[in-house]
């Protein structure tokens, strides 16, 4: 996997996870998030040999110029990304029907649905640039953007709607994609509950014996759609944990 990968969450959890996978695959990988602290102790975390490979980069991908500045230092530093996977996310603290909702609900939506069009719209500009048509783009959606499950005490939030966007966001482009006529591959991995930060203990009090996955169960499955070979794509994958109900 000799390519650079730049992959928006990574200072925890599933893009954490993700990150340290790809690049003991071999490739260059740029981990975007806002805690870059976090990011530093990841290069940190990695084998001696390793570390020149992974580039942690401050990013809030709800903010559109700084997306756009982040790829445009991809491209420059590193020649540009051939792959991304859309991973950041957030949860939201407050329900759609509470009052002062506003910023919170505009948070979410940036982040989840917007984070992800813009994310992916530089990374398909820096693929066109370069002439590049087998590039590969990851959405990491969740079961909930294909059906709302019944959580006690409505913890899903602005969190449901923002992902059931995210399924129409991944079939829209899936036809521009076409439309433009490349090759480049868009894959959708929709997780059931795991076990990182997202899964706040309000959630879990909610779902008090809910069976989890790992966020290196995750990242598995990320690096095997990526590794698939050049005449194959999977469009959409569902991992759930052993024993989960909805
Ligand atoms: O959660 P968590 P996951 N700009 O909280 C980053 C989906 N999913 O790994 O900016 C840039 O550990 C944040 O970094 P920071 C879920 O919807 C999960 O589980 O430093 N980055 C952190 O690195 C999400 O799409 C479950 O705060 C931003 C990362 O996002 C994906 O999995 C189930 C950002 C979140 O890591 C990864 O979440 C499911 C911003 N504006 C789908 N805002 C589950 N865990 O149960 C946040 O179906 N981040």
């Amino acid at each position: 996997l000799n390519r650079v990968a730049v992959v928006t969450g990574a200072s925890s959890g599933i893009g954490n996870a993700c990150c340290k996978d790809l690049v003991a695959k071999g490739m260059v990988v740029v981990g975007l998030a806002r805690r870059e602290e976090r990011l530093q102790e990841l290069k940190a975390s990695l084998p001696k040999d390793q570390q020149s490979r992974f580039h942690g980069r401050k990013c809030d991908v709800s903010v559109e110029q700084q997306v756009v500045d982040t790829f445009a230092w991809v491209d420059q530093t590193l020649g540009g990304a051939d792959v991304l996977v859309n991973n950041a996310g957030i949860l939201g603290n407050l329900q759609i029907t509470d009052p002062d909702n506003a910023a919170d609900l505009r948070a979410v939506l940036y982040t989840n649905v917007l984070g992800v069009s813009w994310c992916t719209r530089e990374a398909f500009r820096s693929l066109q640039s370069r002439k590049v048509n087998d590039g590969h783009v990851v959405i990491i959606n969740s079961i909930v953007g294909h059906k709302v499950p019944v959580v006690p005490g409505s913890g899903l939030k602005m969190y449901a709607p923002s992902k059931h966007a995210v399924t129409a966001l991944t079939e829209v482009l899936r036809q521009e994609f076409q439309q433009k006529k490349t090759a480049t591959k868009i894959t959708s991995i929709s997780p059931g509950a795991v076990d990182t930060e997202i899964f706040d203990a309000k959630l879990k009090e909610a779902m008090p014996d809910i069976p989890m996955l790992r966020a290196e169960n995750v990242a598995d499955a990320v690096t095997y759609c990526i590794q698939t070979p050049p005449n194959v794509q999977i469009h959409e994958l569902t991992i759930k944990p052993v024993g989960e109900g909805f």
